[in-house]
């Protein structure tokens, strides 16, 4: 039908999903290792605009750590960072295994995205604060958190650190630079900056890392958040985890007409990279970059991750019903754990035997963890902290309504 005028009849696109197919770029633009220049700190950001559209990536497909971003890490940081990995996974499988077991009622793991998390963590230093989502138990795994504290908030017991306060996975850890987990998502995206902005006005040191999902980064606090870090030249990172699913929508959804998330980045004049997210040496490399920028006064540096969310979105989500069976086995970028451990091979400092040594550390290290706190109890047994310290630790002083309540509770029980 044509308009009054005779003009062309308005449409729009709308996103259509291609359930269990395969789109034709899984991942768009992917450079070679070694490929990629490192630009000086404090490079204009019109020069280093193709960095949006390309990809860092270090580690070769011979396991080989090649080109200006080979980050500086001794055999032994390499080792620590293989370590963190695989406890972290570890830390997953049981943690879903417990869900199994009816002693957990919600779980979230980070499979096949772990490189991300630890190697930011190992490349900060403590002191920053990061801002993450659900899915960066790593960064608290890297931190020496305590696993049995982990343990005992999933598990909802009485030693749960945040006593009940949180969704399972919701995580709290200030002394670990680890804010509070919130479910709304995008949220911690401007409190990132906003802690970043506070941390320099108070003459501090500290710098922010702000998390956030691709699918999230079409909230509008996403794009408020960008505004505040360019004009204030917060020293903050900007990390968007592009694991190319938001459960079951797949990452071109948030995207829409952009050719990456890093794009996001040159509107608002903010350096932008694309970085090979299954690869803890580019990932190491990158954080690190972006943190000095960040601690020499240059501003924010947002980073789009690539990598592939490989289990599902939680426990409450069947990804069968939406994506290809072998996404997995085809994605080009690989498993982030074979790819630093093929490199460590690949330099003579490592061999399947000591593999299956620290394999088999880190699964008693998970045992005996999950050990102790399930000796505390679980959702399962019934052993969860008391209703009556519902209201504690939320108010300085419980206001009249919620004493009431709290009396007609403990009347009642
Ligand atoms: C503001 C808000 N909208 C929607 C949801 C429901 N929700 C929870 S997780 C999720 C998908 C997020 O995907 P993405 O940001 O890509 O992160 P990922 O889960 O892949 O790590 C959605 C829509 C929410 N928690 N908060």
């Amino acid at each position: 039908m044509q308009s009054d005028d005779d003009g062309t009849k308005l449409s729009l696109r709308i996103p259509a999903p291609a359930r269990g197919e395969h789109p034709p770029d899984r991942v768009r633009y992917i450079s070679r290792a070694g490929e990629m220049h490192k630009p000086a700190l404090d490079e204009k950001v019109e020069r280093i605009a193709l960095m949006r559209k390309q990809l860092v990536r270090v580690i070769d497909d011979d396991g080989q750590a090649v080109g200006d971003w080979v980050p500086d890490l001794t055999v032994d940081e390499k080792v620590r960072g293989l370590r963190d990995m695989m406890l972290t996974r570890a830390f997953d499988a049981r943690l879903l295994r417990a869900h199994r077991q009816g002693k957990t009622s919600f779980y979230m793991q980070s499979l096949g995205e772990e490189a991300i998390a630890c190697a930011q963590q190992r490349a900060l230093r403590p002191g920053d604060m990061h801002f993450p989502t659900y899915r960066q138990q790593g960064l608290l795994i890297s931190s020496g958190y305590p696993l049995v504290d982990m343990m005992n908030q999933v598990l909802s017991n009485e030693f749960d650190p945040l006593h009940g306060r949180q969704l399972p996975v919701m995580y709290s850890a200030k002394s670990h630079g680890f804010f509070s987990i919130s479910g709304n998502l995008a949220t911690q995206y401007i409190q990132a900056v906003g802690w970043a902005m506070a941390s320099a006005l108070s003459g501090g040191t500290e710098l922010a890392s702000a998390w956030i999902g691709e699918g999230a980064t079409a909230e509008s606090d996403f794009h408020a958040a960008l505004v505040f870090a360019s004009t204030y030249q917060a020293p903050v990172i900007l990390n968007i985890v592009n694991n190319h699913w938001a459960i079951s929508t797949p990452e071109d959804f948030a995207r829409g007409a952009s050719a990456t998330f890093a794009d996001r980045g040159y509107g608002f004049s903010i350096p932008a990279l694309r970085v090979d997210g299954n690869d803890y040496l580019a990932v190491y490399a990158a954080s690190q970059w972006a943190a000095e920028r960040a601690r020499t006064n240059l501003g924010p540096t947002l980073i789009e991750w690539i990598t592939l969310r490989v289990g599902a979105h939680s426990t409450s989500d069947d990804p069968s019903v939406y994506r290809p069976p072998d996404e997995t086995e085809r994605f080009p970028l690989g498993d982030p754990v074979e790819r630093l451990r093929r490199h460590l091979e690949s330099i003579g400092e490592w061999n399947d035997e000591r593999h299956e040594s620290l394999q088999a550390e880190v699964d008693t290290q998970i045992a005996d963890a999950f050990a102790e706190a399930d000796a505390h109890g679980s959702v399962k047994t019934g052993d969860v902290g008391s209703a009556r310290t519902l209201f504690d630790d939320v108010y300085a002083e419980v206001p009249r309504h919620l004493r009431e309540q709290r009396e007609r509770m403990e009347e009642s029980t």
